[in-house]
C-alpha cells in the first residue's frame, strides 16, 4: 500500500480541469488540448494534487538526489550575440572571457565538499577553437582522477558544434566521446522549439529538429539524456505545449530521456531581459510549480521530473516535491550560468543540506547514479 489507492490528496476545483483529472485518474494519456487547459488554469493546488498522485504511484516517497559538481570549461561562445537570454557567454576578447586549461579544469574538479562527487555535469560555450580532443581528454582525465565518477556532458548544441568544427557526423562525434567515458547528456539547448520564439531568443542556435536528432542519435548509441524547456520569457501557452509534445513524441520513439527539467528564465545582464524590462526574478513561484507539475502530468513516458534548485530556489524546490517532482538537483559545487543572469541562490550546497530538505518534506532521499540506480538510501 503506497497511500495512492484513495486517490489524490487534492482534486481540482476548477471545473475545466475535471475531464483532465478523470483522464489522469484513469491512467490515460493527456492530449495537447489538455495540456493547454492545465497551463491556462489557476488551480495550482488541483494541478499539483494530480501530479503528486501520479508521482507517488511511480516513486512512493522516494526523492532522487546526487552528489554532483557542475564544471563550465569555457564561456567563450560563437552565439554570444544571438542567444539574447544568455548572460554567461562572452566573445573571445570580451572582459570576463575565460577558457580553462585541462589542468585548471582538473584542479576545479578536485575540490571535494562534504561527500565525494559522483557525477560531473559539464556544459559551456561554443568555443571556436576548442577541439573534440580537449573534451575527450577532459572526460578521460576526470575519470582517471575520480574512479567511479560518472560524466554527464555537452548539450546537443555543443555536440553539433564539435561535429561541425571537426567535420564529423553527429554519430561519430558521440562515439568518440562515449569511448572517452561520456555516460549521459544534459538537456540544455532545447529552449523553446517554436520557430517564432527561437528567432527571437536564439536565432542561430540549432533548430528544433536538429536538437531532437542529436538526442535521437545519442539514444540509439545507448547514451541517455535529459530534456528541458526554458520558460518565462516570450513563449505562449501553445508554444509550451508544442515543445512538450515534441519531447513526448521523441521519447515514444527512443525511450532515452531520463528526466525533464523546466528551466526558469533569469533576466539579469542579458539583452532579452532588457527588452522585456525585467530584472530579478522573472518567473513566479506559481509558474515554476505549474511547469513542474504539468511536466509530470503530460510527459507520462519520461521517468523523472527534476527541480533545479539553483533556478527555482531551494524553498520552491522543496515544495515541488509535493507537486510531482521526484528528482532534486545535487550539490552543484559551482554554478555560473544562472548566477551571471541574476540568480540569488547559493552557488552550491552541501549533501547534508539536500538530505535535510528532502526529509523535512516527509520524503525519503535516495542517492542515485546517472542511470537513476539507487546507490545509497536514507
Ligand atoms: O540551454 C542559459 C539555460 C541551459 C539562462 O540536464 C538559462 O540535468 C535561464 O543544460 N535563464 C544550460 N536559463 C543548462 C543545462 C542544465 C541545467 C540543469 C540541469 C541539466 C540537466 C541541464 O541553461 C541552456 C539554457 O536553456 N540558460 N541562460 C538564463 N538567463
Ligand atoms: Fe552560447 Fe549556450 Fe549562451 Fe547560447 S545559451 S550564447 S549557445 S553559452
Amino acid at each position: 500500500m503506497d497511500g495512492t489507492e484513495a486517490g489524490p490528496r487534492v482534486l481540482p476545483a476548477d471545473p475545466r480541469l475535471r475531464p483532465v483529472a478523470n483522464r489522469v485518474l484513469a491512467g490515460q494519456r493527456l492530449s495537447v488540448a489538455d495540456a493547454a487547459i492545465l497551463f491556462e488554469s489557476h488551480d495550482l493546488l488541483g494541478i499539483g494534487g494530480l501530479a503528486d498522485w501520479v508521482n507517488r504511484r511511480r516513486n512512493g516517497d522516494r526523492v532522487f538526489i546526487t552528489a554532483n559538481q557542475h564544471l563550465n570549461p569555457t564561456n567563450v561562445c560563437i552565439l554570444r550575440k544571438t542567444c539574447t537570454f544568455c548572460s554567461y557567454a562572452r566573445t573571445p576578447r570580451e572582459e570576463g572571457a575565460y577558457t580553462m586549461s585541462l589542468a585548471e579544469a582538473f584542479e576545479e574538479a578536485a575540490v571535494v565538499r562534504d561527500t565525494p562527487v559522483r557525477e560531473f555535469h559539464i556544459v559551456g560555450g561554443l568555443h571556436p577553437r576548442l577541439r573534440l580532443s580537449y573534451y575527450e581528454d577532459l572526460i578521460r582525465g576526470l575519470k582517471e582522477r575520480h574512479p567511479g565518477v560518472e560524466v554527464k556532458a555537452l548539450t546537443a548544441v555543443e555536440i553539433a558544434h564539435l561535429a561541425r568544427i571537426e567535420k564529423l557526423g553527429i554519430r561519430e562525434t558521440l562515439l568518440r566521446l562515449q569511448a572517452a567515458g561520456l555516460d549521459t547528456m544534459p538537456g540544455g539547448g532545447a529552449e523553446v522549439f517554436a520557430s517564432g520564439v527561437r528567432r527571437t531568443i536564439a536565432e542561430r542556435k540549432l533548430a528544433a529538429e536538429e536538437w531532437l536528432d542529436v538526442h535521437r542519435i545519442a539514444h540509439g548509441l545507448g547514451i541517455r539524456s535529459n530534456c528541458t524547456m526554458l520558460y518565462g520569457h516570450v513563449e505562449t501557452i501553445p508554444d509550451r505545449v508544442e515543445h512538450l509534445d515534441a519531447l513526448r513524441r521523441l521519447q515514444d520513439e527512443t525511450g532515452g530521456f531520463l528526466a525533464y527539467i523546466p528551466l526558469a528564465y533569469h533576466p539579469d545582464h542579458n539583452e532579452l531581459g532588457a527588452q522585456l524590462g525585467r530584472t530579478g526574478t522573472a518567473t513566479t513561484g506559481f509558474d515554476d510549480l505549474k511547469n513542474l507539475a504539468i511536466g509530470r502530468l503530460f510527459l507520462d513516458n519520461v521517468p523523472h521530473i527534476k527541480t533545479h534548485w539553483v533556478m527555482n530556489s531551494m524553498k520552491v524546490s522543496q515544495v515541488a516535491l509535493h507537486f510531482g517532482v521526484d528528482d532534486l538537483e545535487g550539490t552543484v559545487r559551482r554554478e555560473r550560468v544562472y548566477h551571471e543572469a541574476g540568480a540569488q541562490t547559493p552557488e552550491w550546497t552541501t549533501y547534508a543540506e539536500i538530505v535535510r530538505i528532502v526529509k523535512d518534506a516527509g520524503k525519503r532521499p535516495v542517492e542515485r547514479n546517472v542511470r537513476y540506480e539507487e546507490v545509497r538510501a536514507w
